[in-house]
């Protein structure tokens, strides 16, 4: 038997085979692949004599052709019987409910926090963020509050130790202490995030968040702080104009003091920003204190300027038209789903993504 006619018999006998799709690959492959069995009988051609070389190239090609119509159908029949077992194993009940689906929801005071983040961030403000368990001298000591203090007992601290050492901060201010021990002037920062007093009623929350800013160069003075404070105020709640006024106050680790109010009027119900006679409390400002600046390091002859700090809470209630502090926190699912945010909807305050 010539050798031709040995590989045809090879091959209808391994096609008898019960065989798969790539078994039947792999027979292709062996026969018609660069050094397949068939390829191979190709490469003779040349040294066979003349006479008998015509007889053999016929063979071969009606070998070749034999066989690859019958590899085509082996393919095709093992195709059909796959895609029969599909549609008898994959049966799809139409007829069955959905799946239910749950989309999160963005809290209104990381909503705010964001928000508030991108605005400051426009006019080169970084955001800075620290630890929420702090020492003493980072929350009080520092920010010119030493131990007799009275302002120490009206921040209701929550204290992790007996010796006093450690406590849940009580506003973010040692975010900017921090910031300035490690770094040198000037500084432009704003620090978010969660704050801690024992207290705990309609108005007050035991843990609420706070936005802190604070920004020391060459000549700051407190024209920056006012203009600064107008842009915020503006951008957050989205109107041209606002009416503001500082009040005199007191704080430590600020001389001179102020509390900012901004005028507001009700109507249909509504809180309008900007126009009205009434007055709203919103935050407390001054011009960084002398003290504070050389408990971090920067000198008060060189250096001098304004800080502020925001109650989140407060401002995201407004906003929003949030009626109830403690709702922020009770993790009710469909208050989430009612007051929350889609984290894929982009909002116009978020100019810096959008833009
Ligand atoms: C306020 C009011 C006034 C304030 C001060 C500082 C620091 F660290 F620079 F001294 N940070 N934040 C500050 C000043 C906070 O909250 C009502």
């Amino acid at each position: 038997m010539s050798d031709i006619k040995k590989i045809k018999e090879e091959f209808i006998n391994k096609l008898k085979q019960d065989l798969d799709l790539n078994s039947v690959n792999q027979i292709k492959t062996d026969l018609f692949g660069k050094n397949g069995k068939i390829s191979n009988e190709f490469k003779k051609l040349g040294s066979i004599a003349v006479e008998e070389r015509k007889k053999f190239a016929s063979e071969l090609n009606s070998i070749k052709d034999e066989i690859q119509t019958a590899i085509s159908k082996k393919i095709q029949d093992l195709e059909i019987i796959e895609i029969n077992s599909k549609l008898q194993n994959e049966k799809i009940d139409v007829t069955l409910p959905e799946r239910s689906f749950n989309q999160g929801k963005i809290h209104p005071v990381s909503q705010v926090i964001d928000e508030i983040s991108s605005i400051f961030s426009e006019i080169g403000f970084n955001v800075e963020e620290g630890p929420d368990v702090e020492n003493e001298y980072n929350n009080f000591t520092a920010l010119n509050t030493p131990d007799n203090h009275p302002a120490r007992d009206m921040h209701d601290t929550f204290y992790l130790d007996n010796n006093k050492e450690y406590l849940l901060r009580t506003h973010t201010s040692p975010v900017q202490v921090r910031t300035m021990l490690k770094g040198k002037p000037p500084f432009k920062i704003i620090a978010p995030g969660r704050t801690y007093r024992s207290d705990s009623d309609q108005t007050h929350s035991p843990m609420f968040h706070q936005v802190e800013g604070l920004h020391i160069d060459k000549n700051i003075n407190m024209g920056h702080l006012k203009g600064c404070l107008n842009y915020f105020i503006k951008e957050f709640f989205e109107v041209n104009k606002i009416k503001m006024r500082f009040r005199p106050s007191h704080f430590p680790f600020t001389e001179p003091s102020a509390e900012v109010d901004i005028g507001y009027k009700i109507k249909d119900g509504k809180i309008i920003i900007g126009e009205g006679d009434k007055w709203l409390e919103i935050l407390g400002c001054g011009m960084v204190h002398p003290n504070v600046l050389k408990n971090v390091k920067v000198d008060p002859s060189k250096y001098q300027g304004y800080a502020f700090g925001i109650g989140i809470d407060r401002l995201a209630m407004l906003k929003y038209g949030i009626n109830d502090l403690r709702s922020f926190f009770e993790t009710d699912y469909r208050w989430l789903n009612h007051f929350g945010f889609d984290p894929l909807d982009v909002p116009s305050s978020y100019r810096g993504l959008s833009r």
